[in-house]
């Protein structure tokens, strides 16, 4: 094991450590020169056996035909457990959310048939040749679009995230959650999304004087309705029919749907049927009543539009067990903000007290999933990670003290605070605060149900 000593002489090397509680410098991965070192090292004899030798070595799905071809494929079987977890409403089970395993997944885009899922009286099963696209309102030019029409159009495509403004908002609890880090997180997936610019065909209504809002209905059972300023809508805003490169999953709005880049999720009408140019907002239940919170001045913070800047680590998260104790372990997670690029990304593993900047793994796009890494070395001792996002405005993701102050106790969405994950001796995971909660004043209990 002469290999794996000089590992361990090296990375004592004061000099490598980039934060206290043993974060190393997040190039050491890059660099190459450093590897977990986790395969089994062979004896000569193993190797050989390994090879073409007198007993046959071949494992027994050598020995078989593989299975036939399918049309349309499926994870492996062995990857069951790599599911949404699914909370529908108690009373109404076509109501509800479902959350993706960001914790068992890797690198930035979401499967199709992992995207969290968002609705308030289920999936409609619409007919695409019958469903149409209505542009009306204060418009010079009233239009109407089937989907082989919309389809006709110039196509575009775009990366970005999209989250739910109820996302993470067990964070408001004064327990916390014991769920796993996607399954209190994941309302939050990206996906490459191809469609047409809203602007195209809004400037062929022509749009008269004093518009400035877009209200959006849905096609579902709950005929979903809510504003979007104009400014939104004549830019980044796009008009989806196709989902990292196949149609829309009818969960998330087939035949097609809004998209809104960096805003929040409810914003991003799914089964779109009707777009209204206005001169005034609707004051639709899910701007008013839903997705608005109570500030300690009284007053309610409403239109919250864009999603502010969050970061998670994914592993090592909640419900994991550090089995190489102690040992040479790969912090990594992702950022996100709906203002822009990630620039940073820090790391702590002393709970705070210092940090280290994560690598960002390459490209870095706006207004969507950033994966980030950093190496550790564990030393078998307690230790709290956590991380937090800079965007390219300067933002800087809050504490959990900072964000309970800003916004008080009444707080059900748009929760973005700092995470920490405590690792205890045994090497298992679990989420806490830091922040004494029990200082912070009483509130009452946020209810976990959706309506
Ligand atoms: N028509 C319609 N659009 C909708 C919703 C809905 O219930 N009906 N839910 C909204 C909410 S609250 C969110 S967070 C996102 C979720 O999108 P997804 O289910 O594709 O993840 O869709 C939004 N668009
Ligand atoms: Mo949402």
């Amino acid at each position: 094991m002469a290999r794996g000593d000089n590992r361990d002489k090296q990375l004592s090397a004061p000099t490598e450590f980039a934060a206290g509680n043993g974060l190393l410098d997040r190039r050491l991965f890059l660099q190459g020169g450093m590897a977990i070192g986790s395969a089994m090292l062979l004896s000569g004899t193993d190797a050989a056996a390994a090879g073409e030798t007198a007993i046959d070595p071949r494992p027994k799905w050598m020995r078989e035909p593989g299975a036939e071809f399918r049309p349309y494929g499926f994870p492996s079987l062995h990857e069951d457990e790599v599911v949404r977890f699914a909370s529908p409403n108690r009373v109404m089970r076509n109501n509800g959310a479902s959350w993706t395993p960001l914790h068992l997944l890797e690198g930035t885009i979401t499967p199709n048939g992992l995207h969290f899922e968002r609705h308030h009286n289920g999936v409609p099963s619409l007919d695409p040749e019958q469903h149409r696209l209505l542009i009306h309102g204060l418009v010079a030019r009233p239009l109407e679009f089937f989907m082989s029409d919309l389809l006709r159009y110039p196509l575009r495509s775009q990366i970005c995230f999209l989250e739910c403004g109820g996302n993470s908002n067990a964070g408001w609890n004064r327990i916390p959650s014991t769920a796993e880090a996607g399954y209190f997180h994941g309302l939050a997936s990206c996906s490459e999304w191809t469609g047409v610019p809203l602007a195209t065909l809004l400037h062929e209504a022509q749009p008269g004087e004093g518009v400035r809002w877009l209200i959006a209905e849905g096609a579902d059972a709950f005929a979903m309705h809510v504003s979007i300023p104009l400014e939104k809508a004549m830019g980044d805003a796009m008009l989806a029919l196709y989902q990292n490169g196949e149609r829309l999953r009818p969960e998330n709005g087939y035949p097609l749907r809004l998209i809104l880049p960096g805003w929040e999720g409810v914003l991003n009408v799914k089964w779109l049927r009707r777009l209204e140019l206005s001169d005034r907002p609707a004051m639709a239940r899910n701007e008013t009543a839903r997705y608005t919170e109570l500030l300690p001045s009284g007053k309610a913070r409403i239109f919250s539009f864009v999603m502010e800047a969050k970061s998670l680590i994914t592993s090592p998260s909640s419900g994991m067990v550090l089995r190489q104790r102690p040992g040479l372990y790969q912090i990594t997670g992702l950022a996100w903000s709906g203002r822009g690029r990630i620039r940073q990304v820090d790391v702590s593993a002393d709970s705070g007290k210092t940090w280290a900047p994560a690598e960002l793994q390459e490209p870095v796009l706006p207004k969507s999933f950033t994966r980030f890494r950093i190496p550790w070395r564990w030393s078998g001792a307690p230790a709290v990670l956590k991380s937090r996002a800079v965007d390219e405005t300067g933002y800087v993701q809050p504490e959990r003290k900072v964000l309970l102050a800003e916004r008080g106790r009444h707080g059900f969405y748009h929760y973005n605070a700092i995470v920490n994950w405590a690792v205890d001796e045994q090497g298992s995971v679990s989420h806490v605060y830091d922040d004494d909660d029990q200082d912070l004043g009483d509130h009452p209990p946020v209810d976990a149900g959706w309506d």
